[in-house]
């Protein structure tokens, strides 16, 4: 049985667990799936599971023990070997983990024959990668934070498609990698914390009546100003404080707001790396793409639309 799942990026960003094991997040977030990127993963009896990504046999604790849990929540199932191809720039900052345990909660169920609903398999899902409860859906998602493992999971925020792009700059100079559950444990203990968590529940619902109101230039400024709030709590820390900002990045964010003076509609999103996603209009990406093109020559860019959701063949 064969899955694809999409990568979503987060609007509203989830960063920091209330429990470390059940993936319960301290947040709500709110994520676009994308078009361009994406995991195809398919499942097929084995004698002993075995994870093969993009054709290599790759070390996979993390897909072992997620393939337990899925045990547990399902009943016992026989050994799987678990066929990965990842269309995700693994170093573009895109969490293809998303993508990817979306992708392998969807082919295992199939497999089993069960055809559970999205929320459920969203809730599966959560447990392998918190991001990959919002990649069943199309277009917009919504993870509810809940209070238990029945509780959290995403749906659909039932939105028309709109005219808004993504425009990805891989920033190549990317420091030493800080997984997410390193990074989020760290943050938590910033003092700005609390304070963060209040404004993320305003956001969440005022990004809701944006996307509602097809305001892309409010869904902008309303990312941004979310994701900063996110990276500055990494930069408050107590406990070692860091940041995934490179110079690039640095720059990346001031040529943004360099365009948004010229009359561009242009918002950064940033996520558990160097690497700035772009907000705009599909009309105006281009544009972006040659400006940036010309003040940083080495960039990669892509520019990326509202994807599907998971399908099966
Ligand atoms: C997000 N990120 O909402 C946030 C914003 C990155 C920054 O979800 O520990 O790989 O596997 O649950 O889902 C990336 O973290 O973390 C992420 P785990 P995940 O998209």
């Amino acid at each position: 049985m064969k899955a694809t799942a999409h990568t979503n990026i987060a609007l509203i960003k989830y960063w920091g667990k209330k429990n470390t094991e059940l993936n319960l997040p301290t947040t709500s977030s709110l994520s676009l799936t994308l078009d361009k990127f994406y995991t195809t993963t398919s499942v097929e009896p084995a004698n002993h599971d075995r994870f093969i990504l993009n054709d290599q046999v790759v070390d996979a604790t993390r897909v072992h023990r997620f393939l337990d849990i899925l045990r547990q929540q399902l009943g016992d199932f026989t050994p799987l070997q678990v066929i990965s191809e990842n269309h995700v720039p693994t170093s573009a900052g895109l969490a293809s983990s998303a993508s990817a345990f979306a992708a392998l909660t969807g082919a295992v169920t199939h497999e089993l024959g069960m055809d559970l609903p999205k929320e459920e398999l969203s809730r599966l899902a959560r447990r392998g990668s918190g991001s990959a409860s919002r990649s069943f859906f199309g277009n917009f998602a919504m993870w509810h934070k809940g209070i238990d493992d029945a509780s959290s999971f995403a749906e659909s925020l039932n939105a028309p498609e709109l005219p808004i792009a993504l425009v990805v700059a891989e920033v190549c100079d990317a420091p030493k990698k800080i997984t997410s559950t390193e990074g989020m444990k760290r943050a938590i203990t910033s003092p700005n914390y609390d304070r963060w968590l209040s404004k993320s529940a305003n956001q969440f619902i005022d990004m809701q009546h944006a996307i509602l109101d097809q305001d892309i230039d409010k869904i902008g400024a309303l990312a941004e100003d979310n994701a900063l709030g996110m990276h500055a709590l990494n930069l408050t820390a107590t406990r070692s404080p860091f940041t995934y900002f490179t110079d690039k990045t640095q720059l990346i964010l001031s040529l943004i707001q360099d365009m948004r003076h010229q009359g561009i509609l242009a918002y950064a999103t940033i996520d558990a790396g160097p690497n700035v996603k772009i907000i705009t209009t599909t009309q105006e990406a281009p544009k972006i793409v040659t400006i940036l093109n010309h003040a940083i020559p080495s960039l990669k860019l892509e520019i990326a639309q509202s994807g599907p959701g998971i399908s099966y063949d």
